[in-house]
């Protein structure tokens, strides 16, 4: 009988593990990143037992990369949850990294008890999280209630998804998770974010300025950034380009919003355009180094050059050069305002401008293509790259995952892209180590093919996720262009003595046999035909995949095309 009681009782409670798994269920959250251990292994376990996808990672920074790229692609917080101190840092500077990109995310960390981490008595894992995590993002929170779970989870989604979109730090204490309430008074204190990101309508005399000095352009230009791929207003975003015939540059992550090859496509013909525009419209793009900064030699002669610029971020504007036109708004309704603004008469800009970009664009795909017809051996990173430019054109819904130095530069500018949000990368810090970490937050989300091309530098930040890759399954087909070396591989110690040189590695490593050993498939590939070959059939059979491409390893440059911010002694020895 007493027994019956208790357990009525039990059945009509709840506690804090269930309460923020229904809080994320709500708002349509149906997948965890994460690495389970104390406070919050059994918030894995119940949040499977529920029904929800847990990831579970080899390291926190791969799962919070994964939470921030499915962020990214959906519009939804990517969820990455960790433990206490270690795998919060672990995490953070993935949370950073995705509020830098402006993805939204939420890092979840479980943490040490209050009264212990305050006065520093010494606990185990004790770390004040919350005040380390805030200087790195959008906004960080702590739930101390069960009773507060609800409004806590609510609120990290809402600061996540509204305004510019970032990562947002939720610190939930170890006892949060088994207090108990009523079961009804806990399912009634949930919250159902209604319009997340609400819509910002621009001001009608901003969109009138910015078409007003579009209009006037002899040398028009649009740049679409990352944020225009974030936005999802694909056609509009189009029709905008299309309709006003004006030439485009898309930055690294907003390729394929309109297919590479497409006719107004700049791309070709970058730094002409850079330098000769007389009116850049930045859509979802900040002046930041990846545009130096909208000025000096890149961007032609002093003061010639006006700019408008939609950002749903008002800061953003005059943040390194003045803006003429500035649009505040979502990219969405600003776009659209300015379509709905252009009319039906609205004149392409002079011949003179699109047709020199048209034959500078000519020259130099047809230098490019007779580079790319080479095939020495071992590969370059054109040959390699030229078959994995046909691979991705014949499948052009596969999402592309991409870090290194020069195999970020060169994939970037050879690899066409076809569709919007189908390119990952490095992204405004230049950060390596995204890469399996995006490649499996890629694939669990969308589900398509992922092919990742990673240097071999790059790749060995988060290789240990293959068996991430291999345990779950997934459509990844890794690529590492193994040229022996951060860089290259022909670097010397200039002592002589046996370390080698700081940027190299193990020379012709194997790469291939790390994935066997988790019962994915292997390749050493030393020829496009192999690569061409072991790639066609990691994307027929999905099954996970990593192929070494051995490329020749005095191929790169120091630091790719960013050799310029890599500082060089100016003393003079004697
Ligand atoms: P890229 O690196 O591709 O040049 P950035 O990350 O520098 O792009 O810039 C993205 C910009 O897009 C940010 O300034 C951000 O505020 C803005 N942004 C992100 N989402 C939206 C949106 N939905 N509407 C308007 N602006 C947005
Ligand atoms: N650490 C982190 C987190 N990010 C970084 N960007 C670097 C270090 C410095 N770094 C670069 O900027 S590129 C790179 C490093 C270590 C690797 C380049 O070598 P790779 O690529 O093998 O990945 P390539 O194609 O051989 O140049």
């Amino acid at each position: 009988m007493s027994s019956d009681i208790n357990s009525t009782d039990r059945a009509a409670q709840t506690d804090g593990f269930h309460l923020v798994i229904d809080a994320l269920k709500l708002n349509g959250i149906d997948t965890i990143f994460g690495l389970p251990g104390i406070p919050i292994t059994d918030l894995t376990r119940k949040a499977q037992a529920a029904g929800m996808r847990v990831i579970s990672f080899r390291h926190e920074q791969h799962a919070g990369n994964a939470a921030a790229a499915a962020g990214f692609l959906t519009q939804k917080p990517g969820i990455c949850l960790t433990v206490s101190a270690p795998g919060f840092l672990n995490g953070l500077t993935a949370l950073a990294n995705a509020t830098v990109n402006c993805f939204p995310m939420i890092l979840i960390s479980g943490s040490s008890e209050r009264e212990i981490v305050d006065l520093q008595q010494g606990d185990y894992e004790e770390m004040d999280q919350l005040n380390a995590a805030k200087p790195y993002c959008k906004a960080a929170f702590r739930v101390l209630h069960a009773q507060d779970i609800g409004i806590g989870i609510a609120r990290a989604i809402r600061s996540a998804l509204s305004g510019r979109p970032g990562g947002v730090y939720l610190d939930l204490p170890a006892k949060l998770f088994a207090q108990a309430m009523d079961a009804t008074a806990g399912k009634l204190s949930l919250v159902k974010v209604v319009d997340p990101a609400p819509r910002q309508i621009p001001a009608p005399d901003a969109v009138q300025r910015a078409l007003a000095l579009l209009k006037g352009a002899k040398r028009p230009l649009i740049l679409l950034g990352k944020g225009a791929a974030y936005a999802q207003a694909d056609a509009d975003i189009r029709a905008l380009v299309e309709k006003s015939g004006v030439p485009y540059l898309p930055m690294s992550m907003a390729k394929g919003l309109l297919p590479d090859t497409h006719v107004q496509s700049a791309s070709a013909a970058r730094s002409y355009v850079l330098a000769e525009a007389d009116v850049v419209m930045l859509v979802g793009a900040r002046l930041n180094w990846l545009l130096s900064h909208g000025k000096g030699k890149t961007w032609g002669a002093p003061n010639a050059k006006q700019f408008i610029q939609i950002d749903i971020a008002p800061t953003e504007i005059d943040s390194n050069v003045a803006i003429a036109a500035p649009v505040i708004g979502d990219i969405g309704s600003c776009v659209s305002a300015l379509l709905a603004g252009m009319g039906s008469q609205w004149a392409k800009p002079p011949a003179e401008w699109t047709g020199a970009i048209a034959e500078r664009k000519d020259k130099n795909l047809s230098k490019m293509a007779v580079t790319l017809a080479q095939n020495p051996s071992p590969m370059n990173f054109h040959s390699a790259l030229n078959v994995v430019r046909d691979m991705v054109k014949a499948h052009p819904d596969m999402i592309v995952v991409n870090e290194g130095a020069n195999t970020l530069d060169f994939t970037r500018s050879i690899v066409d892209m076809y569709e919007p949000r189908k390119r990952l990368d490095c992204g405004t810090w230049g950060i390596m180590g995204i890469g399996m970490g995006f490649a499996i937050g890629a694939a669990v989300t969308t589900g398509k093919p992922v092919l990742a091309i990673e240097g071999d530098s790059a790749f060995g930040f988060s290789g240990m996720e293959v068996e991430t890759i291999c345990r779950y399954n997934l459509p990844v087909c890794v690529v590492v262009f193994n040229n022996n070396g951060v860089y290259g591989g022909m670097d010397v110690n200039p002592t002589g003595g046996s370390d080698v040189a700081p940027t190299v590695f193990v020379k012709n490593a194997r790469y291939d046999k790390m994935i066997e050993a988790f019962g994915g498939k292997g390749v050493h590939a030393t020829t496009p035909a192999e690569l061409a070959k072991a790639m066609a059939e990691a994307i027929a059979s999905g099954r996970p995949t990593l192929i070494n491409a051995v490329i020749d390893e005095s191929a790169g440059t120091e630091s790719g095309r960013i050799t310029s911010l890599n500082p060089q002694s100016a003393a003079k020895k004697k």
